[in-house]
């Protein structure tokens, strides 16, 4: 049987590293598309460079040209658009940038589809929590019906490429989906993302570091979901056999103070919080002694925030017959193990 061909973008990202792995386990074989930078930027899939089945190609989301060569090339049956300038803070200080590549970059991978007359390719684009913007009134958690009003340069251009997505659908026909996921998190997460700070600190302090973390607002509320319960669900929402549109979260919202109240509670650290706003700070109890660990810096508040999200997966999870394997404890002990792993080793 002729093996099933996947392109993804963001291979080298921390989705594009679950999803390779999976796909291949799945025995496709995968394209990957690289961006030229000029530091080593494959750790996160440096395992999986022995396989034959997986093979990286030079492109960029800002050039066509580049895209349309790597998809005749590669005549994929799925193509999963993850890459992105993904950082919602940066995409304040970059927002051209961030349009041009997590905005447009979908547009034109769409078209190259449509100039090559690829009517079987499969098409994902990985949308956002971003696009519901703030908490509106009435509404608890956010669904496929939600208003989306994006608050940041990054959710205007997943906004643009969420519906870009659905004009090819329904005016080409073309089998193109969008996973609208919730924060998703995991031992691959991005080191300058929130819940990747804070495991990577806690892991440094136990093993003795005196530093003290600098963070932004500890009152924004986040759905964190495992990033390998969701790459799988990027491959099930192409695997229907109609293209539709699904959120993908847990359910659950969690502040960023309480997701560090969780860390310290698997190391079985004491801590506790004194202050408000700006001059909040955490502390760790030893004995009759406190050690300040966590500060918070005006630097890291954006100029818009969102203080809450919360999914409904409820469709997605029916309908592509699925059950989380992670919740927020299992998702905080994977992080802390393998970031005190990765420091002991290091000492
Ligand atoms: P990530 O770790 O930041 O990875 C982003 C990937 O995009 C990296 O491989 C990066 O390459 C690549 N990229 C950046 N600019 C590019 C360009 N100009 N051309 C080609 N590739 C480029 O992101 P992630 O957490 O895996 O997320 C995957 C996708 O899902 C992203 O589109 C993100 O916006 C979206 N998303 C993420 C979450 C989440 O919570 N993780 C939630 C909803 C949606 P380098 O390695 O060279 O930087
Ligand atoms: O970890 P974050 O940077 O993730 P954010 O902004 O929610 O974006 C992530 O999830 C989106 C899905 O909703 C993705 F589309 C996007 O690509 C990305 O993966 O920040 C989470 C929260 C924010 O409210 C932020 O203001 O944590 C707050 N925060 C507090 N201190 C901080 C910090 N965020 C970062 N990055 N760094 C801090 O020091």
């Amino acid at each position: 049987m002729k093996k099933k061909i996947a392109l993804i973008t963001g291979v080298t990202g921390q989705d594009g590293s679950y999803l390779s792995e999976l796909l291949l386990s799945k025995n496709y074989v995968v394209y990957g598309l690289c961006r030229r930078v000029s530091y080593f930027n494959r750790n996160r899939i440096e395992h999986l460079r022995g396989n034959k089945r997986f093979k990286l190609v030079y492109g960029d989301l800002s050039d066509y040209t580049s895209l349309e060569s790597i998809i005749k090339l590669s005549r994929p049956d799925e193509i999963y658009n993850l890459g992105a300038q993904s950082h919602v803070g940066h995409s304040f200080e970059i927002p051209e940038y961030t349009s041009e590549v997590t905005g447009l970059g979908s547009l034109r991978i769409l078209e190259a589809m449509r100039f090559l007359g690829l009517k079987k390719t499969k098409f994902y684009q990985a949308s956002t929590s971003e696009l519901f913007g703030e908490k509106q009134k009435g509404i608890n958690s956010f669904n496929e019906k939600s208003l989306m009003v994006p608050k940041s340069p990054y959710g205007v251009s997943k906004l643009y490429s969420y519906w870009i997505t659905k004009v090819y659908r329904e005016a080409y026909g073309l089998f193109a989906c969008n996973g609208i996921l919730f924060n998703h998190e995991s031992p691959r997460r991005g080191e300058t993302f929130v819940t990747r700070k804070i495991t990577m600190f806690l892991a440094k302090k136990i093993l003795g570091s005196k530093d003290i973390l600098y963070l932004g607002n500890l009152n924004a509320k986040r759905d964190w979901g495992h990033a390998k319960d969701y790459t799988e669900l990027q491959w099930k929402i192409l695997q229907q056999s109609r293209a539709d549109d699904y959120v993908i979260a847990t359910g659950k919202t969690t502040s960023v103070r309480d997701f560090i109240n969780e860390c310290c509670k698997y190391l079985k650290i004491k801590i506790i919080w004194q202050g408000k706003g700006v001059n909040e700070k955490a502390y760790i109890l030893n004995g009759k002694k406190k050690d300040l660990i966590i500060k918070v810096d005006k630097k890291y508040y954006r100029p818009l925030e969102i203080d809450y999200l919360r999914g409904n997966p409820q469709k997605a999870l029916k309908k592509l017959n699925y059950k989380l394997k992670y919740n927020l404890k299992d998702l905080v002990k994977d992080m802390l193990d393998s970031d005190i792993k990765r420091f002991k080793k290091s000492m």
